[in-house]
C-alpha cells in the first residue's frame, strides 16, 4: 500500500517563465518574449505590441484579441517583458538543483526553449550553445540522482515561425519542429527517460500558441493547426521509441473537473459536450484516433481537415506511454447561461457554491483531483503522472526573512490524501506528483510574479525589481518530509 517506491516526488516549471537570459547564448526571440505582463486580480491582461500593415502600432490583449493578419509583434523599449530574466534559473540553474536535492526531489520537470535550439526555428544547424546549456542542466540534476522530466514545448513558438509561415498553421512548421525533436532526442538520450509533448494541449488555441492570425474567425484554421500538432506528437512518439526505446513519451493536458449543476439531465449532457474539449485530446493521443464525436463536430461547421495520407496511420502509431496532466481546480457545467463565473486556469469557470477559492478566484477541489484520477486511468488505462498542481498565493516575508506559507502546505496536503486514496482505495497506477513552480516564476495567465507557487522564494517583483535572492518558504521543509516518506508524512 501507498505510493510506489519509484514514486516521482518533484516539482514543475517551464522555460519561459524561469529562465530568463532570453537572447544569451545565440537564443532567437520566442513568442512568450513579447508578451507583457499583467494584474490578474485588477483585471489588467498580458499584451503584446504589434506593428501593423499600414506601419501604425497598436497594443492588444493577446488573449481576447486577435492578432490582425500582417501584424508583426515586437518589443516595445518603454514596457517590461517578465520572461526576459523571469527568475534566472540560466544562471541559478546550479544552486536551484541543489536545493531541489536538498527537498529530496526524485524528479524534475522543465521544458526546453525551442529557440535557444533553433533560434528561429527553421534554422538548418542548431546552436551549440544551446545545446550545451541544457547539457549542463541535465548533468546537475543526475548529479543528485534527479530524473529530468522535459516538456518539448510550453507554451512556446518561435517568433519568426509566427511570422514568416503563420506558426503551426502552415504543415511545414511540423517538419521544423521535428527536425528540433530529432536533435534534442540524440543529444540527450542518455540523460532523458521522461519527456512530455506539448503542454496543456488543450489550451494550444490561440496566436501565442499557435501562431494563427484573426484566430477566432478562422475556427477551420485552428482545427487545421491543432490537427498539426496531434501529428507532431504522434512523430515525437514514433520517433523517440526508435532513438531510445526506453523513452516514455507522454501527453500533457490540463484537466479540470467539471461536475453538472443539478440532477437536470440536460446540465449532465452539457458537462458530457464539455468534457469533450478535454477527452477530445486523450482519446487521439490515448487511442490513437480522432473521436466521432469531433468528426461530426466538424462537419456540422464545415470544417474539412487538409490531412496527408499517412497521418491517421501516424496517430494510430504514435499514442502515448503515459498521460501527464495538470489540475488545479474544477468547475459546473449547465445549460444556465447568466450562471456565476469565476477564473479558472486560462479560463473561467462555473461557480461552485460548495468549494472555496483562491485569491485569483480558482476554486479549491481535492476530491475533485481523485475523481480525475479514476476518470483517466479507467478510460485510457496508461499510467498518470500529475506534473503540474499548486496554490498560487501572495507571499510575505517576514522581517526575519521567514516566509510562512501554511495555505500551501494545506493545499498540498489536501490533494495528495486524494491522490493516496486513488492510489489505495482505487488502484490508480500513478508514477509521479510534480507540484507546480517549485521555485516562484512567471504566472503564464497573468505575468504576475505576485501570484507565487514555490518552495522556494525568488526576490523579484512585478516590475523587474529584486536581487534574485533565493529563500526557502515553510513549505520547503514540509515538502522535503513529504519527499522522504514517500508521501506517508504530510503533517
Ligand atoms: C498552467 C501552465 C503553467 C502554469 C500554471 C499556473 O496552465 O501549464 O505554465 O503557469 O498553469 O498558472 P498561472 O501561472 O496562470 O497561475
Amino acid at each position: 500500500m501507498g505510493f510506489r517506491k519509484d514514486f516521482f516526488w518533484g516539482g514543475a516549471t517551464a522555460a519561459n517563465q524561469y529562465e530568463g537570459g532570453y537572447l544569451s547564448g545565440g537564443k532567437g526571440l520566442a513568442l512568450q518574449d513579447v508578451i507583457t505582463g499583467g494584474d490578474g486580480r485588477q483585471g489588467i491582461p498580458r499584451r503584446m505590441a504589434l506593428k501593423l500593415a499600414d506601419g501604425s502600432t497598436k497594443f492588444i490583449d493577446r488573449r481576447n484579441e486577435d492578432v490582425p493578419a500582417g501584424a508583426v509583434p515586437y518589443i516595445d523599449e518603454n514596457t517590461y517583458y517578465p520572461s526576459h530574466v523571469a527568475t534566472d534559473f540560466y544562471h541559478h540553474y546550479k544552486e536551484d538543483i541543489a536545493l531541489f536535492a536538498q527537498m529530496g526531489f526524485k524528479s524534475f520537470r522543465m521544458s526546453i526553449n525551442w529557440t535557444r535550439i533553433f533560434p528561429h526555428g527553421d534554422d538548418e544547424q542548431p546552436n551549440e550553445e544551446g545545446l550545451k546549456f541544457y547539457d549542463d542542466v541535465f548533468d546537475e540534476c543526475l548529479k543528485y540522482g534527479i530524473e529530468p522530466q522535459v516538456t518539448i514545448i510550453h507554451f512556446d513558438l518561435p517568433l519568426n515561425l509566427a511570422v514568416q509561415y503563420e506558426g503551426w498553421l502552415d504543415r511545414r512548421t511540423i517538419d521544423f519542429y521535428m527536425r528540433y525533436v530529432e536533435t534534442i532526442f540524440n543529444r540527450y538520450k542518455d540523460k532523458v527517460k521522461y519527456w512530455l509533448t506539448f503542454n496543456e494541449i488543450n489550451f494550444c488555441r490561440d496566436y501565442t500558441n499557435l501562431g494563427i492570425t484573426e484566430a477566432s474567425k478562422r475556427p477551420d484554421k485552428v482545427a487545421q493547426a491543432v490537427h498539426h500538432l496531434l501529428v507532431a506528437a504522434a512523430k515525437t512518439v514514433i520517433l523517440g521509441h526508435e532513438i531510445n526505446p526506453d523513452f516514455m513519451i507522454g501527453m500533457m493536458i490540463n484537466f479540470s473537473e467539471s461536475y453538472p449543476e443539478d440532477m437536470n439531465p440536460l446540465n449532465t449532457l452539457q458537462n458530457i459536450v464539455e468534457q469533450r474539449a478535454r477527452t477530445f485530446y486523450t482519446d487521439v493521443q490515448c487511442f490513437g484516433y480522432y473521436p466521432e464525436y469531433k468528426w461530426i463536430e466538424y462537419k456540422k461547421a464545415g470544417i474539412e481537415l487538409n490531412m496527408e495520407e499517412d497521418d491517421l496511420d501516424i496517430l494510430a502509431r504514435g499514442t502515448v506511454d503515459y498521460i501527464g496532466f495538470s489540475y488545479y481546480s474544477s468547475s459546473v457545467a449547465t445549460i444556465n447561461k447568466t450562471a456565476k463565473k469565476t477564473q479558472s486556469n486560462l479560463t473561467s469557470a462555473v461557480v461552485n457554491p460548495y468549494l472555496k477559492a483562491n485569491d485569483w478566484g480558482w476554486q479549491i477541489d481535492p476530491v475533485g483531483l481523485r475523481i480525475v484520477l479514476n476518470r483517466l486511468y479507467y478510460t485510457y488505462h496508461k499510467p498518470l503522472w500529475i506534473v503540474e498542481n499548486g496554490l498560487g498565493a501572495i507571499d510575505v516575508v517576514e522581517e526575519d526573512g521567514s516566509i510562512h506559507d501554511p495555505y500551501r502546505i494545506d493545499y498540498m496536503r489536501q490533494h495528495i490524501i486524494e491522490m493516496k486514496k486513488a492510489v489505495d482505495e482505487d488502484g490508480v497506477d500513478l508514477m509521479g506528483y510534480m507540484p507546480w513552480g517549485c521555485i516562484d516564476v512567471v504566472s503564464a495567465g497573468t505575468g504576475e510574479m505576485r501570484k507565487r507557487y514555490g518552495f522556494i522564494y525568488v526576490d523579484m517583483d512585478d516590475d523587474g525589481h529584486g536581487d534574485l535572492h533565493r529563500a526557502k518558504k515553510d513549505s520547503f521543509y514540509w515538502y522535503k518530509k513529504v519527499c522522504e516518506s514517500n508521501g506517508e508524512d504530510l503533517d
